[in-house]
């Protein structure tokens, strides 16, 4: 008998954009092959929980009928591009997102083994799934030391939270135009607890490329990654490392070296005001209209308060737009024509889509990782606790005066950072059952880290802890003042510009 080994699948989704009939088969395959759920994730993309070792296959193919794959979707390259999905900032979307697609496709492995082994194509030649350099330009047969991240982020909204990826592309824009894009090096997440060798970083601006120079800047980027980063020791290979390592100045050296020409002046935009998405209606130009949707940690599936998934999918039985991924795990349906605005409200309010998505400023600012029962790397729970601790948070607030005051809170189930919780104003980190790190003075719009506040605490603690923060901030905060900024002023915490301090 074949083991019932359960898989994960995570499909790629350049920029989150998904059409409804790809919509439609992706929600087929959850309840025909996984466990009756989609999950939205923090990279704007779908995973499957619970497939079986005998239906990954058909999976897979499956997938691949809706016109998607999961090439690349993890592996030592790089991963799935992130893009703004704001429809309501449509002309520059429209210029950005082909960009952000062109990116990842030029970043595609081209070994064919993915259509061998999961298509049944006819292998080329040698034996299924093996590497021929030069059928591996970019990432020759060892491809990367680790993962690498890229987003495409359109000021004033940070929603791919751009200072976290490995590459962040910062729009650009003069009006309606894109002129190009500042070029962000060298963030990222993942830390090892323990370890004050590994850290979270912010990715540092080095220059301006215009948009036809970006796959090129991109390209060069990565192979400097390859060539130069640490291959001997997995817990600190991220490019940040590496550019921490060598020095900034080496970096864009070597990056200039490669392209053949260097990069201009990184230019002013405005600035960051949220990482949050723009929950509710918003209109395009062209008329057009969008919703975007409250999806408690991603999770999309029907419960006993509401139907999200049967709602979704009679949605996308019936719209004339299209359905957007956030970084935030929620939903934008998207490009809503006037004619179906009243049904596409009628089908989400039915389904008791609405009501759900009617919550809090903290907790819609909140978002947890998957964490237990799939993650085999969690040491606590997160997105099935993160709901009642936010309920208790809550309470707090109101009982503290600060009634549906917007704080960023964000939990994993252990330290890799999966929810991006070192940008988090109020941040946590699974160490066991019920015990978290718990960080504090991140920067609301994701324009600083937070640091380490305490470890290995309970929430009876962290509760205990967070309402005389509250009480202060209620009483001494100023207007406008984040409570990530009150926390640093009131000193609680020190700032943490630059991941070297995380630690210290
Ligand atoms: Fe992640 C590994 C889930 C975004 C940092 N991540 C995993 C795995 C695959 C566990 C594993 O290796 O066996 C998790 C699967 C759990 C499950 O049951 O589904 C997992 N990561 C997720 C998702 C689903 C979290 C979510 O709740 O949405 C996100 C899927 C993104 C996607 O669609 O591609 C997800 N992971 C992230 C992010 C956020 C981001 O990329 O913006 C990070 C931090 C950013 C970064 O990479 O620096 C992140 N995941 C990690 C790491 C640590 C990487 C590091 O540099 O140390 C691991 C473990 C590893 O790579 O060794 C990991
Ligand atoms: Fe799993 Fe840790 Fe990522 Fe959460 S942060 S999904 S527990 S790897």
């Amino acid at each position: 008998l074949e083991p019932a080994h359960s898989f994960m699948i995570r499909v790629r989704l350049p920029g989150g954009v998904c059409q409804p009939d790809q919509w439609l088969k992706l929600d087929e395959l959850a309840r025909t092959h996984a466990n009756n759920t989609l999950r939205l994730t923090t990279r704007q993309t779908f995973q499957f929980h619970g497939v079986l070792k005998r239906d990954l296959k058909a999976t897979m193919q499956g997938i691949h009928a809706a016109l998607l794959d999961t090439i690349a979707a993890c592996g030592d390259d790089n991963r799935g591009v992130m893009a703004t999905p704001l429809p309501d900032y449509d002309a520059v979307h429209q210029q950005v997102y082909p960009v952000a697609k062109a990116v990842s496709d030029h970043l595609l492995p081209r070994s064919r083994a993915y259509h061998e082994i999961w298509l049944d194509e006819e292998p080329l030649h040698k034996g299924a799934g093996q590497v021929d350099e030069n059928e591996e330009p970019i990432y020759g047969k060892t491809y990367l030391p680790r993962k690498f991240k890229i987003g495409f982020a359109v000021p004033p909204v940070n929603d791919v939270d751009i200072y976290t990826q490995d590459i962040g592309f910062i729009a650009i824009t003069n009006g309606e135009t894109l002129e190009g894009f500042n070029v962000a090096v060298g963030g990222g997440m993942g830390r090892t607890d323990n370890e004050p060798s590994t850290y979270p970083q912010l990715g540092r601006v080095i220059g301006f490329c215009r948009p036809d120079q970006a796959v090129d800047v991109a390209e060069k980027i990565v192979t400097i990654q390859r060539d130069h980063g640490n291959r001997y020791d997995r817990k600190v290979a991220r490019m940040k490392y590496t550019i921490d390592h060598h020095g900034l100045d080496w970096f864009v050296d070597e990056l200039q070296e490669r392209l053949g020409w260097s990069l201009e002046a990184a230019r002013e935009h405005p600035a960051f005001e949220t990482s949050q998405d723009r929950f509710g209606w918003s209109q395009n130009l062209d008329g057009t209209w969008n919703y975007t949707l409250f999806v408690e940690n991603g999770r999309v599936q029907d419960t006993d308060s509401h139907s999200m998934m049967t709602g979704l999918r009679e949605l996308a039985g019936m719209l004339r737009g299209d359905l957007r991924i956030t970084g935030n795990q929620n939903l934008i349906v998207a490009k809503i024509p006037q004619d179906q605005v009243d049904a596409v409200w009628e089908i989400l309010e039915r389904h008791g889509i609405l009501a759900v998505t009617d919550r809090s400023h903290v907790r819609r600012h909140s978002m947890a990782c998957v964490a237990f029962p799939t993650c085999p790397l969690a040491m606590a729970e997160s997105e099935r606790y993160f709901p009642h601790f936010m309920t208790k948070v809550e309470n707090l607030l109101a009982e503290c005066g600060l009634g549906d005051t917007p704080i960023v809170m964000r939990m994993t189930g252990c330290n890799n950072g999966c929810a991006r919780p070192y940008v988090a104003e109020v941040g946590f980190s699974g160490r066991a059952p019920g015990k978290y790190n718990f960080y504090l003075g991140g920067g609301f719009h994701g324009q600083r880290l937070n640091k380490p506040y305490m470890e290995n605490v309970d929430e009876d603690t962290i509760l205990g802890e967070l309402r005389p923060m509250f009480e202060r901030y209620a009483a001494e905060g100023e207007a406008g003042e984040a409570f990530g900024d009150f926390v640093i002023r009131a000193g609680y915490i020190s700032a943490v510009n630059d991941g070297r301090e995380f630690n210290a």
